[in-house]
């Protein structure tokens, strides 16, 4: 259970709701006590509500009264009556509280009213088991300008004399560090600071990672990692959901904290369908008669694949021994590369379609096909060396003709050419769609 005490933020990248999402991301309950309410698009703030002392003591102590946290988050609290509120409540709080000392919105705009500036230092501070600035914060905090290595260790020694126990200082804003990110969190003087360093992302300004950071710390200590794991946690988990920010206004990117629940459970999702259905195949009377050569593989993907990564396969693909076949049943993504390039140009014509199989083309199977179900077709004499020398790009160039003279196909085509066999691509919106075309044609195939 994790409590955030931060300011909301109406256009829901950053505060109130970028901390809801990221403890809902990682499986712990939050609470949510509003400090102020902000009027924002991810080009500005226009306006800032202070919500009224009375009613904000209220909303801390009626939570707080039934519902314990084991971490408290505190962000954006702006005023000095929230700040004494704050202090006078927590001050005998006994699990770790973290704070993200916000002072200022990516905009420029104060989030920290001026004159709370040292009440914020004398009273919050000293409540924090863990403090995460960035270098900018750090520097005001301190009163130390940081361009090096040995400024961030003097600003960290700053920060502790005003009874911070773990610093995490955060180097995403340095503009001296072009390729490279560090992160920082400085402990107790004998403990040897821990540096996590990555690439820096190409992209460009985003809203709301500070909030996503100081909320996943307060989730993983709540499960009960310890602060050095939890920093190491939170570091990766925040790459992520920056690196798959959104542009959802015309200002700075948005970060998403959601990203890593959506994909994991969708490929997980994917991942058990296509098990199914290739159990299903294994089992499947004569199936073996329609495996060509090259063998066969069987493939679904995510929502809007991107590439390879977004596509499971059968490891090693499905042999064909004569009575039945035989399937290493090991469903992974990114292991096929044939079929999963049919089904990427496919769905750039029918983002439907997410699941396909290739089987032999001989003319008895062409006959079945073309008269149940909308087929088309390519030669491949018909494509240019030039395709031909790219690897990969005959399959994405065939589709993508088949699919331009029938955008409702559901099966294509080719009569091989020299050194490539003829084959049948099946394709369908889900594995189980797959199959039952497959039950079909082979109905046909067995019984002629
Ligand atoms: O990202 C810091 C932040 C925190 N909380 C609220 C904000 C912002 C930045 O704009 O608006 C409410």
């Amino acid at each position: 259970m994790v409590m955030t005490i931060a300011g909301s933020d109406s256009s829901a990248g950053a505060g109130i709701q970028a901390d809801l999402k990221t403890f809902s991301a990682m499986g712990v309950y939050g609470t949510t006590i509003i400090t102020t309410l902000t009027a924002q698009n991810t080009r500005t703030i226009s306006d800032i509500l202070v919500v009224p002392s009375k009613f904000f003591r209220n909303q801390l102590v009626t939570t707080l009264e039934d519902i314990k946290p084991d971490v408290i988050k505190i962000g954006v609290l702006y005023s000095k009556s929230i700040i004494s509120i704050v202090k006078n409540i927590l001050k005998n709080f006994k699990n770790p509280i973290v704070v993200d000392p916000v002072l200022h919105s990516g905009t420029g705009i104060k989030l920290l009213d001026d004159d709370s500036f040292e009440q914020f230092k004398r009273e919050i501070i000293p409540l924090s088991y863990v403090i995460t600035p960035n270098l900018k914060e750090a520097e005001f905090l301190s009163k130390f300008r940081i361009s090096n290595w040995h400024d961030m260790t003097r600003a960290a020694s700053e920060i502790f004399k005003l009874g911070a126990s773990n610093i995490i200082i955060k180097g995403g804003h340095d503009p001296t560090q072009e390729t490279n990110v560090m992160d920082v969190l400085f402990r107790d003087k004998n403990i040897e600071p821990q540096k996590i360093v990555h690439e820096r992302l190409k992209i460009s300004e985003t809203h709301g990672t500070g909030c996503n950071f100081s909320a996943a710390i307060a989730s993983f200590l709540a499960k009960g990692y310890n602060i050095s794991e939890s920093f190491r946690l939170a570091n990766s988990y925040v790459y992520e959901t920056l690196k798959n920010s959104n542009k959802i206004g015309n200002g700075v990117l948005v970060s998403n904290p959601l990203y890593l629940m959506y994909d994991n459970s969708e490929k997980f999702k994917v991942l058990v369908e296509l098990q199914n259905s290739v159990s299903i195949l294994e089992r499947m009377t004569n199936f073996f008669k329609l495996i060509p050569e090259t063998k066969t593989n069987f493939v679904y993907s995510v929502e809007k694949p991107q590439n390879f990564d977004d596509i499971a396969g059968v490891l090693g693909r499905i042999t064909n021994l004569g009575i039945n076949i035989r399937t290493p049943n090991v469903i992974q993504f990114g292991t096929s590369l044939h079929v999963s390039n049919a089904l990427l140009a496919a769905t750039k014509f029918n983002s439907l379609l997410r699941s396909a199989i290739n089987i032999r083309n001989n003319p008895g199977i062409i006959k079945i096909c073309e008269n149940n179900f909308r087929c088309s077709s390519y030669s491949r004499s018909k494509e240019t060396g030039e395709i031909k020398n790219i690897e990969g790009s005959s399959i994405k160039w065939g589709i993508g003709e088949a699919f331009k003279q029938e955008p409702h196909a559901e099966l294509v085509y080719h009569e091989g050419d020299f050194g490539k066999e003829p084959m049948v691509i099946v394709f369908g919106r889900n594995p189980k769609e797959v199959l039952e075309k497959i039950r079909i044609i082979l109905q046909d195939y067995v019984n002629n």
